[in-house]
C-alpha cells in the first residue's frame, strides 16, 4: 500500500504524423488525454515520427504534418507545462532502446500483430514491405518504457501493441532483474474506433482520406458533405443499435462530443430523421473544431514558438529516457 501511494502514476500516449490526424484520432484518443492529463503525475504525448515512416512519406508533407500534428494536440488542450509534448526522433533514446528490445521480442510474436497483416496486404509498392513496419510494436514498446508509463490510453487498433509491450516488459524484467513498470492499456469507453463514415464496417483512417474520413483541417462546408453523404440504413428510428454500423457510429460520436447520456439522445431524437441527426451531429463537430481550428493556425504561422515549445519537451523527456535507458544498458551487462 505504501509503495503504491508513493508511486508516480505516468500516462503516455503517441500520435504518428502519418497524415493529417482525422476525427477518429480525436475522439478516440487527443480529447479523452485532455482530460488524462490532469488525473496522472505526468502525462506524456509525443509526437511519433519514427513510426509515421514505417509506410512511404513525402519529406516535405511529413515536415509539415509533425508541426500540424503537435499543433493539434496543443489547441485541442494539452498543457505544455503540464505534459511532456515532443517529437519522437529529437531523442535518439527511443532508437537506442528499441534495438536493445529487438533482441527479445521473436518473430513470432510480432508475425501476430493484427496492424502488420493489415498494413502489408495494403501496401503497394513493389519494393516490398519495409522491416520497420514489422518491428513498429517494438518501437512502440520502447517509447512506453523510457517514461516506466504505467498507462496506456489507446484506441483499439492499439491495444494489441501494448499488450506485447507488456509481454516484453515482464520477459525483460524476468531475465535482468526489475527495469520497465509493465503497462496498462487503457481505451475510452466508448469512441475507441470511429468507424468510416462511407464504410462502417472499417475504421477511420489517416491512411483512406476519402470522404468517409472528416480530418480535423476540414472546413465546415466539407464536414456538413462529409456527414451528409455518410451511410445509414433503411430504418427510420434514431436507437443505439450497435447492429446498425452506420448509424450507431454517428451515435457513439455524437454521445462523446456532447457529452449526453444515451436517452437523452434517443428522447432528442425521437420523431426526428436521419437527415436531422447529421444535420445536428455536423453542427456539433464543427462548434467543437472551430476554435481548435484558429489556435492550429496561429501556431503553424508561428513555427518558432512551435519549435520552442517542442525543444522544452524533448529536453524534459530526455531527462526521464535517460535514466531509463542506461540502467536497461547496464542491467544486460554493457559498459
Ligand atoms: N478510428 C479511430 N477511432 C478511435 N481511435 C483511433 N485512433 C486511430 N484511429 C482511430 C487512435 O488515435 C491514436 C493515434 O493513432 P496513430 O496516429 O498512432 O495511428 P493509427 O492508430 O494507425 O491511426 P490511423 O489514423 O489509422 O493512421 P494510419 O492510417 O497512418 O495507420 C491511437 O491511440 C489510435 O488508437
Amino acid at each position: 500500500m505504501i509503495v503504491l501511494a508513493c508511486m508516480k502514476k505516468v500516462v503516455l500516449s503517441g500520435i504518428k504524423p502519418s497524415g493529417i490526424p482525422h476525427l477518429g484520432n480525436y475522439v478516440g484518443a487527443i480529447s479523452y488525454w485532455v482530460g488524462l492529463q490532469n488525473q496522472y503525475d505526468q502525462a506524456i504525448f509525443p509526437v511519433v515520427d519514427l513510426h509515421a515512416i514505417t509506410v512511404p512519406q513525402t519529406p516535405k508533407v511529413l515536415t509539415e504534418q509533425t508541426y500540424l500534428t503537435a499543433a493539434i494536440i496543443l489547441a485541442s488542450g494539452i498543457d505544455p507545462k503540464r505534459s511532456i509534448i515532443f517529437i519522437q526522433s529529437h531523442l535518439p533514446a527511443h532508437s537506442e532502446l528499441m534495438w536493445l528490445l529487438t533482441t527479445i521480442s521473436t518473430m513470432g510474436e510480432l508475425n501476430r500483430m493484427t496492424q502488420y497483416k493489415d498494413k502489408i496486404q495494403k501496401t503497394s509498392s513493389t519494393e516490398g514491405v519495409g522491416v520497420g513496419l514489422f518491428t513498429y510494436p517494438v518501437l512502440m514498446a520502447a517509447d512506453i518504457f523510457l517514461y516506466q508509463a504505467n498507462v496506456v490510453p489507446v484506441g483499439e487498433d492499439q491495444k494489441q501493441h501494448v499488450e506485447l509491450a507488456r509481454n516484453l516488459a515482464e520477459r525483460f524484467n524476468k531475465r535482468f532483474g526489475k527495469t520497465f513498470v509493465v503497462p496498462e492499456p487503457i481505451l475510452r469507453k466508448e469512441g475507441a474506433r470511429i468507424m468510416d463514415l462511407l464504410d462502417p464496417t472499417k475504421k477511420m483512417s489517416k491512411s483512406d482520406t476519402d470522404s468517409g474520413c472528416i480530418l480535423l483541417t476540414d472546413s465546415p462546408e466539407v464536414i456538413r458533405q462529409k456527414l451528409m453523404r455518410a451511410v445509414t440504413d433503411s430504418g427510420t428510428s434514431i436507437k443505439f443499435d450497435p447492429n446498425r454500423k452506420g448509424l450507431h457510429n454517428l451515435l457513439i460520436i455524437y454521445k462523446v462530443l456532447s457529452g449526453k447520456t444515451e436517452s437523452q439522445i434517443e428522447k432528442h431524437f425521437a420523431g426526428k430523421g436521419y437527415r436531422e441527426l447529421k444535420r445536428e451531429l455536423a453542427e456539433l463537430i464543427i462548434a467543437q473544431l472551430s476554435p481548435i481550428q484558429k489556435q492550429v493556425d496561429r501556431y503553424m504561422k508561428n513555427k518558432k514558438r512551435l519549435d520552442a515549445l517542442l525543444k522544452d519537451g524533448a529536453k524534459r523527456a530526455d531527462k526521464i529516457a535517460q535514466k531509463t535507458l542506461a540502467d536497461a544498458k547496464h542491467k544486460i551487462g554493457l559498459i
